[in-house]
């Protein structure tokens, strides 16, 4: 039997533009995803986010769900648009209320909320205006913070500001994956520098109007391995890690940039070369801002990356992703559990911040309801309970890990992927709205209940019986 600590915070995680739906409904704004997902060929099945999964309309349900399932805390979004329409400006009162009753009402269930800023949907207004790539949503976005904490600290006691700064700006504005569907590397680096800006500014905003409230941001984060042992695989790795972690990482911690990356962007022509300043959206005072003191990180992990080189022009990096072996989830990602005590080990030793938090972990795999209407999610079960046993692993050397989020509570609008994808541990039936408990909901519900996992064949069968 490995236990976990007697505060551990088990969770459960989701994002209001994966789960809403409601996108007209009580003054809400439009959001960048909403502009995305009507463009023609952006999203894979064609769907969009107008109703997903209905949450708005089903909050006492899900609190429902979260309390079956036995979760300690429930890390949800807030949608910018729903509370400021434009972005800045006149608060949209029914959007505000609406999170202000969900917040109540987790209290009331025993759950705690965990409040997450800005998972992606920014109002297509300020998007107009500049959007990320613009120094000028730095200053909307810590006004944003600042009045839904006002509203909100003085039950929330976990906050993060951003959700995956990386895909925001690399999907969003390098790859042109994701909303906004840009292909611009030099405005990906600056919607990358403004998100981080504006995250080191609303610390400060949110600690003057919440003091009581743990801060931090979330980091999508993912180790890398060279291929093989050769000087080139070991570079791609170097650029990929670069790129991916320590861009982010490293600023935030009071490092800078790292100047390798800067080199490998100067190279590419995604940032000026010669004797001008290598970075020109960076101020003085930036990086200061930038490196605020906070008290945790969110670490979102999936999989690792096992890098080649490659000469393929279009791969930033000239780097390539190897699939180190066919166990794959339905998004391709490789199931490597060890990469997850991996990136927490190399974080709390290299960064050091005072708490860690698994803010986001889990699986997509598509197995439906049989005759029976049971999910029989073996591949899932086995994914979480893996991913929870290095987590155990991190704890036990120390790493000071408080918390697991289980991505998804809910089946839901997985992005560019529409709802190709299943994230959830309750299947979502689209037609009828119906949540149906997934076996890995039931054997998540016994270990968080246990608050321990004993052995693989011992949490499956317990759950089989
Ligand atoms: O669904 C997303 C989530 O919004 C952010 N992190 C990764 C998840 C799976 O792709």
């Amino acid at each position: 039997m490995k236990r976990f600590p007697d505060d551990f915070a088990w969770g459960a995680a989701t994002s209001a533009f994966q789960i809403e739906g409601a996108i007209g409904e009580d003054g809400r704004g439009e959001s960048v995803w909403d502009r995305f997902t009507a463009e023609p060929g952006r999203i894979s099945d064609g769907s969009d986010a107008s109703v997903a999964c209905d949450h708005y309309h089903r909050v006492e349900e899900d609190i429902d769900v979260l309390r079956w399932l036995g979760v300690r805390s429930y890390r949800f979004s807030i949608a910018w648009p729903r509370v400021l329409p434009e972005g800045r400006g006149a608060v949209n009162a029914p959007g505000l209320d609406f999170y202000d009753r969900l917040v109540d009402r987790l209290l009331a269930a025993g759950i705690e909320p965990f409040v997450t800023l800005n998972h992606w949907d920014l109002p297509q207004a300020l998007h107009a205006a500049g959007g990320w790539p613009a120094r000028d949503t730095v200053g909307a976005f810590v006004d944003y913070a600042a009045l839904v904490m006002r509203r909100l600290g003085d039950r929330v006691r976990r906050v993060c500001t951003h959700n995956e700064p990386w895909c925001i700006s690399t999907l969003g504005f390098g790859r042109g994956e994701h909303a906004p569907g840009e292909r611009s590397w030099p405005r990906a680096l600056a919607a990358a520098h403004h998100l981080l800006l504006s995250h080191g500014l609303a610390v400060d905003a949110i600690r003057a109007v919440a003091p009581a409230a743990e801060v931090g941001i979330v980091l999508n984060l993912v180790p890398a391995e060279p291929a093989s042992p050769s000087a080139a695989d070991r570079d791609a790795c170097r650029a990929f890690d670069g790129g991916f972690n320590r861009w982010f990482l490293d600023p935030l911690y009071g490092r800078g940039y790292p100047a390798d990356v800067i080199a490998d962007h100067r190279a590419a022509g995604h940032l000026p070369a010669g004797e001008g300043p290598a970075l020109p959206f960076a101020h003085d005072g930036d990086l200061a801002a930038i490196a605020a003191s906070t008290d945790f990180l969110g670490v979102n992990y999936y999989s690792r990356a096992v890098m080649r080189s490659t000469t393929v022009p279009e791969n930033e990096n000239h780097a390539a992703t190897v699939v180190a072996s066919d166990d794959r989830t339905d998004m391709g990602w490789e199931v490597a559990p060890d990469g997850l005590l991996a990136i927490l080990r190399r974080v709390h030793v290299e960064y050091a911040p005072a708490r860690l938090y698994v803010t986001e972990n889990g699986a997509a795999y598509g197995n439906a309801p049989d005759a029976s209407g049971r999910v029989r999610d073996v591949p899932r079960q086995k994914y979480l309970w893996t991913h929870f046993d290095a987590a155990h692993a991190a704890i036990a050397e120390g790493v000071p890990l408080a918390g697991f989020y289980l991505w998804s509570l809910l089946d839901n609008f997985e992005w560019a992927e529409g709802y190709t994808k299943r994230f959830g541990l309750f299947w979502v039936d689209y037609a009828t709205q119906a949540r149906l408990a997934k076996d890995s909901a039931h054997m998540c519900r016994r270990i968080i209940g246990a608050n321990a996992i004993t052995s693989l064949e011992r949490d499956l069968a317990e759950v089989e019986a």
